[in-house]
């Protein structure tokens, strides 16, 4: 075994129960493995909820976890038949690992296998750690041009490329973007690097909203006390009396998702990003009249090649999301300042290697 460090880990233990501990390693190194030292990993909502509730969605957090799932890090020991991946490099991490036998794995739709094991979704242990064992086949080298923040950004990343692949983002698409958070942001980038050209961007709060405009908002909409129908009708207005051809709900509001519908042009696209009540009510006699589809998406699949390949090439900015960074051992105030509106924090990073300056 290598000469390592001891290993430390962000463990939830329950709701507001989130402690940096020194845990052992994971004794085993498959052969198709890396150990990893872990570098830059990034705080996502589904944590932020694990962490407020003990709970996101279906999952319920009933032992103690180790969060984190946004993540890059350095080859610290590789498997005998790991080939493409050498000590020193510096990988992102994509956190599903699917069972690669079912029929929708087969078929490339690996995201959706039945069997998937996805980093900090219980009982799955996430990366937010010193140490990391991970499949090397789902560790993507990043080349020198790109930061270990930008690889760990790579998964809010992949999510945004496969909005866009799901909304059929084209040239010349012009996009509704409900919720200017870091996956609105980063789905209006991307589809600005596919050629889209108009973007209006709702949210609830101004100071989001200016953020977007800088990355290249066409037109924001402050939707605070407004109901679907006064926003469908503030997006027409923004686009002289036309419609977007694409709405990518990133809120979570059930009353954006119906606004997508009333304002999608006729044979629109509407992409599910973010997640709304389990039981809505929406009406879907508009969805029919309008030939309007309505895509679920549920995380991605093959999208790191494509997400990295933006970043490699510089067609998209994403270090300018990063608004605050802490160490390992100040996990909890990393997760504070995400969770509060008031830090107006995007994207919180945590450095799993460095100690504070
Ligand atoms: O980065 C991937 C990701 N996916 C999220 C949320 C946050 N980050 N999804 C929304 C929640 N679902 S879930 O099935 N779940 C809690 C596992 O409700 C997964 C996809
Ligand atoms: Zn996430």
């Amino acid at each position: 075994m290598v000469d390592t460090q001891e290993n430390f880990a962000a463990v939830l233990y329950a709701a507001n129960d989130l402690r940096v501990e020194k845990r052992p390693m994971s004794p085993c190194l498959g052969e198709t493995d890396v150990l990893l030292g872990m570098r830059s990993v990034g705080i996502c909502g589904s944590d932020i909820k694990y962490w407020a509730y003990g709970k996101c969605g279906r999952f319920v957090l009933n032992e103690p976890m180790v969060i984190g799932h946004e993540a890059s890090g350095q080859v610290i020991a590789i498997g005998a038949k790991v080939k493409h991946l050498k000590i020193g490099d510096r990988v992102a991490v994509e956190p599903g690992i699917p069972c690669r036998q079912c029929r929708l794995c087969k078929q490339g739709r690996y995201n959706l296998c039945a069997h998937v094991q996805f980093c900090a979704t219980p009982p799955v242990h996430g990366n937010l750690c010193t140490y990391y064992v991970h499949p090397a086949d789902f560790c993507f080298r990043l080349p020198d041009n790109v930061t270990d923040e930008e690889g760990a950004l790579m998964e809010p990343l992949a999510v945004a490329v496969y909005s866009c692949e799901r909304g059929s983002v084209t040239s010349g698409s012009r996009l509704l973007i409900c919720g200017a958070g870091p996956i609105g942001l980063l789905t209006m980038m991307t589809a600005r690097a596919m050629g889209a050209v108009e973007f209006t961007i709702t949210d609830i709060d101004d100071h989001r909203l200016e953020i977007a405009k800088k990355y290249g908002a066409t037109h924001t909409i402050n939707v605070t006390g407004c109901s679907s129908d006064d926003i469908a009708k503030r997006v027409v207005e923004t686009l002289n009396g036309e419609k977007p051809d694409i709405s990518m709900e990133c809120s979570g509001s059930d009353l954006s998702l119906v606004a997508c519908i009333h304002a999608t042009s006729t044979g629109g696209t509407i992409v599910l990003v973010g997640r709304g009540s389990l039981d809505v009510s929406l009406p879907l006699v508009e969805v029919a009249a309008k030939e309007l589809n309505i895509n679920g998406i549920f995380r991605y699949a093959n999208a790191y090649p494509k997400a990295l390949a933006m970043l490699t090439s510089g067609s998209i900015d994403v270090k300018s999301l990063v608004t605050h960074r802490f160490t390992l051992q100040e996990t909890e105030e990393a997760f504070k300042t995400a969770a509060s509106r008031d830090s107006k924090a995007i994207k919180v990073i945590i450095s799993c290697h460095e100690e504070k300056e």
